[in-house]
């Protein structure tokens, strides 16, 4: 697939995406708003400037694997997939609709480009990890990819499997962590602080650079340390506003859960320049 690391070219997309984004969720009547727009500026870079995959051979084998691991945040997994051609984009109406490949967490389907099916906060990292295992036991050179939140970090699963890539030395290991200080039921470090992580994945033995995640200098800088990074997995911890580029749903815990209405899509809208 065509790449760019033209800084205004990302910045387009993901100003498209976020629309899409606000589109399918207000057609669905339901869904995560504000993960998705927090994370659309890394998930851009990811898919459109990182990542080799092909969406015209999506079984190809030395493809690099991408994990959702906070699987809720769907919305911005698919409307890259849907940009990048894995399906069209009318498909994105359908978000969460019965029978359709779109549900409101990933379900497994290669063919589109969802490399596995998630959701249950926590199980993401194992699951990379054994790709990443997969990978070296065949010989192969692609990277296992794997995006985390502060809110699944509470999980003691995401913190055993950390260990496990951090003792087995997985350096085909990448993971971006969401740092927006917000989960389900309010402020992260209110509900149960997860900080400080950077300390925490480097008693791991992972290698960790925190970010500002709209800052796409920073974005593709740190992308280019971590895929340069031997011996050890690396793990981007991004600082982000939840609900990101939309003044009426940054920074707040209400618009985790909750799709915009009508109203609330065309201020949106307006705001987002559509
Ligand atoms: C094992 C498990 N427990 C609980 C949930 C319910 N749940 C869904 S999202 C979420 C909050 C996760 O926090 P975070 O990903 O930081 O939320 P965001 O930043 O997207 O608002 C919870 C508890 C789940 N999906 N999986
Ligand atoms: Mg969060």
């Amino acid at each position: 697939m065509e790449k760019t690391k033209n800084i205004d070219e990302l910045k387009e997309i993901a100003r498209k995406l976020r629309i899409e984004c606000l589109k399918m969720l207000h057609t669905a009547g339901c869904g995560h708003t504000g993960g998705p727009l927090g994370m659309m500026d890394l998930m851009t870079v990811l898919y459109f400037s990182v990542m080799n995959h092909d969406p015209q051979n999506p079984h190809w084998p030395d493809r690099d694997r991408f994990i959702l691991a906070n699987g809720h945040t769907c919305p911005a997994l698919y409307v890259c997939l849907a940009e990048a051609g894995y399906f069209p984009k009318t498909e994105l109406a359908k978000l969460r609709k019965l029978g359709s490949p779109l549900q409101g967490h990933p379900k497994l389907n290669v063919d589109w480009g969802i490399e596995m099916s998630t959701g249950s906060l926590g199980q993401g990292m194992s699951i990379a990890n054994g790709i990443a295992f997969a990978a070296r036991l065949t010989n192969k050179n692609f990277t296992s990819y794997s995006f985390h939140s502060d809110g699944e970090s509470q999980e003691g699963m995401l913190w055993e499997a950390a260990l496990s890539a951090g003792h087995h030395r997985l350096d085909n290991r990448i993971g971006i962590l969401d740092y927006n200080n917000i989960q389900i039921d309010g402020f992260n470090d209110q509900i149960k602080n997860v900080m400080p992580l950077k300390e925490k994945f480097e008693a791991f033995r992972w290698a960790v650079r925190e970010i500002d995640g709209h800052n796409y200098e920073e974005i593709l800088d740190a992308f280019d340390w971590a895929k340069a990074v031997t011996d050890q997995p690396a793990m981007i911890i991004a600082r982000t506003i939840l609900g990101k580029g939309v003044s009426l749903f940054e920074n707040k815990p209400k618009y985790h859960g909750v799709a915009p209405n009508d109203e609330e899509l065309q201020e949106a809208l307006k705001e987002l320049g559509a």
